[in-house]
């Protein structure tokens, strides 16, 4: 860990009523009679008329509140200023802090990373932290918050440990003679490794929720040209994302607006009509618009009622179990437009009509497919790598046809499933991975 005492402003950045100072470290409570003021109680707010201490002007009269270690944000001496949020406020309160002896300014992440290296915290609930910053709706929040409070952590230490005890079991076996073995006892951890390897495997499988909950889920509306995807993406969006117009082929690239749903954040796309073309322009948008059928999580295909058929087989091959078939245009529907598949809601983009359905069915099947489970879901690529691994060990073990007959490489293999789950929570070394991690975080935290 650096040393120094280290300070930052922890609140957000342009004018404010109020900026919060962070100070941490050995030297934190020198700042009162540095400022000549008087030290509150702990955990106590204080008035306290800070003067600089070179000119001994009047800087702020303001707030501070003394956390002693360690009970306190990074487990070290702690002093919290909040100032006046004017620039100039700020600006010579931090000057002042700059000038005192082992004071420096703290680098993104160093305030978390100390309490993480002081044991305030694991490592995924320093990210639920930073996740929780970055939190822009109330499902991002709500997962932040679980996460933060150790929830995840407290799953995969659960599982760790659970595998310790089974290494421990079968470590004993490496100490006794055949004859004198408990009967049993390759069943036992078997049964236990096995079950293990299962939780781990289904937390995989759920695993992108918690990762779409954090990023966006991805909803992507397809069509025939001109059947009005961009005038449905404005319709949702409520305002002029994208541009609307007769003229087929006129949106190529892949446009982008972002939706609270329910309070799950959703990622809309617009993209190129699907046709036959020879504009080798449109032709890439094309492309990129079935790469986004692809990828995304939910696809909402547009029929165009005004035809006959209003689908073509292109866009027909494109309805699954994660699509919904949106009929639109239903103000100039041509009577007798046979349609082979029943949609699910008629809209017109033009008069808002069915928009509201629409909007419904999107909510729930958004709030369906990637709410909140009662396990805390998978949130990082960094954690899935990790329970990859785990579970590439534990199937090696599973493969060793007799483990009593080689106890050594069978423990070898639950110790490095071990390890990868300690990568997570940060329970091995990991001096490597916390440059990685903390450098993520803003300054101030
Ligand atoms: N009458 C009617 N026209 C629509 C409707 N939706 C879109 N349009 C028109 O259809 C044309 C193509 O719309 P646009 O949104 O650009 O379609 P896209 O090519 O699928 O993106 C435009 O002239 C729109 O005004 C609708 O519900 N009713
Ligand atoms: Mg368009």
């Amino acid at each position: 860990m650096k040393s120094g005492t280290i300070f930052a402003v922890a609140s957000g950045v342009g004018k404010a009523g109020v900026a919060v100072i962070r100070i941490s470290g050995d030297a934190a409570e020198s700042i009162f009679s540095a400022f000549a003021v008087t030290c509150p109680s702990p955990r106590r707010a204080g008035r306290v008329k800070l003067c600089d201490p070179k000119t001994g002007g009047l800087l702020d009269d303001a707030l501070a509140l003394w956390f002693p270690s360690p009970k306190s944000f990074t487990g070290e001496d702690v002093v919290e200023l909040q100032v006046h949020g004017g620039r100039a406020v700020i600006d010579g309160v931090l000057l002042a802090l700059s000038r005192l002896p082992g004071f420096r300014m703290a680098e993104a992440g160093e305030f978390t990373r100390r309490a993480f290296e002081n044991n305030k915290m694991d490592l995924t609930a320093a990210e639920g932290l930073a996740d929780l910053v970055d939190a822009d709706t109330t499902a991002q929040r709500d997962q932040a918050l679980r996460q933060m409070a150790g929830a995840l952590g407290d799953l995969y230490e659960d599982w760790r440990i659970r595998l310790l005890q089974a290494t421990a079991h079968l470590e004993t076996t490496i100490d006794f003679s055949e004859e004198d073995l408990p009967p049993g006892l390759e069943a036992d951890v078997r049964s236990r490794v096995e079950a293990l390897r299962q939780a781990i495997e289904t937390h995989l499988q759920q695993g992108h929720r918690g990762v779409r909950l954090r990023e966006g889920v991805r909803v992507a509306i397809l069509g025939a040209p001109n059947a009005g995807k961009s005038s449905l993406l404005n319709r949702l969006a409520q305002r002029e994302a994208a541009i609307v117009s007769a003229t087929a082929g006129t949106t190529r690239d892949v446009i982008e607006v972002h939706l609270d749903l329910a309070g799950i954040p959703v990622i809309l796309s617009d993209t190129a009509g699907i046709r036959d073309t020879s504009d080798h322009v449109e032709v890439e948008g094309v492309r990129r618009a079935l790469t986004q059928a692809a990828e995304a999580d939910f696809k909402i295909v547009l029929s165009d009622l005004s035809r006959d058929p209003p689908l073509s087989q292109e866009i027909l091959d494109l309805l699954d179990d994660s699509a919904v078939l949106v009929a639109n245009k239903s103000d100039i529907s041509v009577a007798g437009g046979g349609q082979e598949v029943t949609p699910t809601v008629v809209i017109s983009a033009l008069t808002g009509n069915g928009i509201d359905a629409l909007m419904d069915l999107l909510e729930d099947k958004v709030k369906e497919r990637f709410q909140l489970l009662e396990q805390p879901g998978l949130t990082r690529a960094r954690h899935q790598r990790a329970l990859e691994q785990c579970v590439e060990s534990l199937m090696r073990f599973e493969e060793i046809p007799s483990i009593l007959l080689l106890p050594e490489l069978a423990a070898e293999n639950l110790r490095s499933a071990c390890a990868s789950l300690g990568h997570i929570t940060g329970r091995v070394d990991v001096e490597d991975l916390l440059d990685v991690i903390f450098r993520d975080f803003c300054i101030g935290k």
